[in-house]
């Protein structure tokens, strides 16, 4: 088991004073920290080897490929993908998401079909696929949530009418950033597998929490961001079959990702070339292969456990104090946790919260649609993550007491 104190020792910007209180850093669902050998990595290879890949003959340009290459392949093994091939460099969740919606989308949805997402699902997952449906006359239809905090998870009855065979895509989260549901991928796969649907997969919140595994999951694509599981931001991937990737025509054209071109027009390198358009975010990839490695050092098994530890504990600890209203799951979630306080704006939570040295995020975090559905406008969320300790949740309660008393809830 990992010792959880030596960890925050790897995390420089941890140490620190905000407002003239030690930092509690409960934001990591918006982004997580970077651990030094990250930081090193992305240093090393500007120090060293900075070049442009796949074009140059001299040394640093192989280097430059080689550590490229090596960070894909790092990437695939993480993941468990059956091919390097399969793992192409993004800016990140979100531009993984528009990929598939306008490459897939374009090619394969027309009137009649379906798009099946859910009504839990971040902006990311969910608008990409009303342009879709738009551009090519498909319905989009939602898996509703269950309970008036969406305690009930996804309504996996209401599944049974929804997954037809018009479903041609069913795009759902893996966990929920403002509810912390945990979604049954798997199920979900098999289920909409059974119809026909290929399935994609948001998987920003989950991918630094646990082991995640595509082809146990056994999706079709899967989306995930760098900057949320230790590496850098501005880089993330799509995981795609490779029998579909290979079938589908690029949104994005240009330098890198083609193998002839004349006046009249040009054709394509197989994946994962042939969605990286111009020059890549070398860096950046490195450095998020360089956060794999981190991050296995620690056991993924373990820092699912840990993180959802503590946020089971925040939940109690929270649902103690008066006037709160705690949405998502009442068992296991994951770890994060979604709260708000009557006539009291999340945003007055975080300002207060911030005051006693606390990083929360208070909001509709990309989920406009499930707080209309729930009723708010906003909530606060505390994130927690590997760094994270049951200290720091009672100095979440002592400033969430402050903020009561200020405001008078009852
Ligand atoms: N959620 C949050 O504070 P990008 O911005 O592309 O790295 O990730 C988008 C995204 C997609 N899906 C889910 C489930 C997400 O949580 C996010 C990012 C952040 O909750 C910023 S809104």
């Amino acid at each position: 088991m990992p010792n959880w104190q030596n960890v925050r020792a790897d995390f420089p910007v941890l140490h620190q004073q905000v407002n003239g209180k030690p930092l509690v850093y409960l934001d990591n669902a918006a982004t997580a920290q970077k651990p030094r050998s990250v930081i090193a990595a992305l240093v090393h290879y500007y120090e060293h080897d900075n070049s442009n890949v796949h074009r140059g003959l001299h040394a640093l340009s192989m280097r430059a490929t080689n550590n490229y290459e090596g960070a894909r392949t790092r990437i695939a093994q993480f993941i468990n993908a059956a091919d390097p091939a399969e793992i192409i460099f993004t800016r990140g969740t979100t531009e993984s998401i528009n990929i598939v919606a306008r490459s897939w989308g374009q090619a394969h949805l027309k009137p009649g079909d379906v798009v099946l997402t859910t009504e839990m699902e971040h902006h990311s997952n969910l608008v990409p696929w009303q342009q879709a449906a738009k551009a090519s006359g498909a319905t989009l239809k939602y898996v509703p949530v269950l309970g008036a905090n969406a305690e009930g998870g996804l309504d996996l009855a209401a599944l049974d009418q929804l997954l037809t065979p018009a479903v041609k895509l069913f795009a759902f989260t893996h966990i929920s950033n403002t509810l912390g549901t945990i979604n049954p991928v798997k199920e979900l796969c098999r289920r909409a597998r059974a119809v026909g649907a290929i399935t994609v997969i948001d998987a920003a919140q989950s991918i630094g929490h646990g082991p995640l595994d595509v082809r146990d999951i056994d999706c079709d694509f899967l989306a995930f961001s760098g900057h949320k599981m230790c590496g850098p931001t501005g880089i993330g991937v799509l995981y795609g079959r490779r029998a579909l990737l290979d079938k589908l025509a690029p949104d994005e054209t240009g330098g890198g990702m083609v193998v002839t071109v004349d006046y009249a027009g040009a054709t394509w390198k197989p994946a994962p070339e042939r969605f990286e358009a111009g020059t890549p975010n070398v860096a950046d990839a490195i450095a998020l292969g360089a956060a794999c490695d981190y991050l296995d050092t620690l056991d993924r098994a373990e820092i699912a456990k840990h993180d959802i530890a503590l946020a089971q504990l925040a939940y109690q600890k929270l649902s103690a104090l008066p006037g709160i209203r705690l949405l998502g799951p009442t068992g296991e979630r994951s770890g994060l946790v979604s709260f708000s306080f009557p006539d009291v704006h999340a945003h007055d939570v975080v300002t207060f919260a911030d005051e006693d040295g606390l990083a929360l995020r208070g909001g509709h975090h990309c989920n406009q649609p499930l707080m209309r559905k729930l009723g708010l406008t906003s909530t606060t969320r505390a994130s927690f993550y590997i760094y994270n300790r049951d200290e720091e949740i009672d100095v979440l309660v002592a400033s969430l007491q402050r903020i009561i008393k200020f405001f008078g809830v009852t």
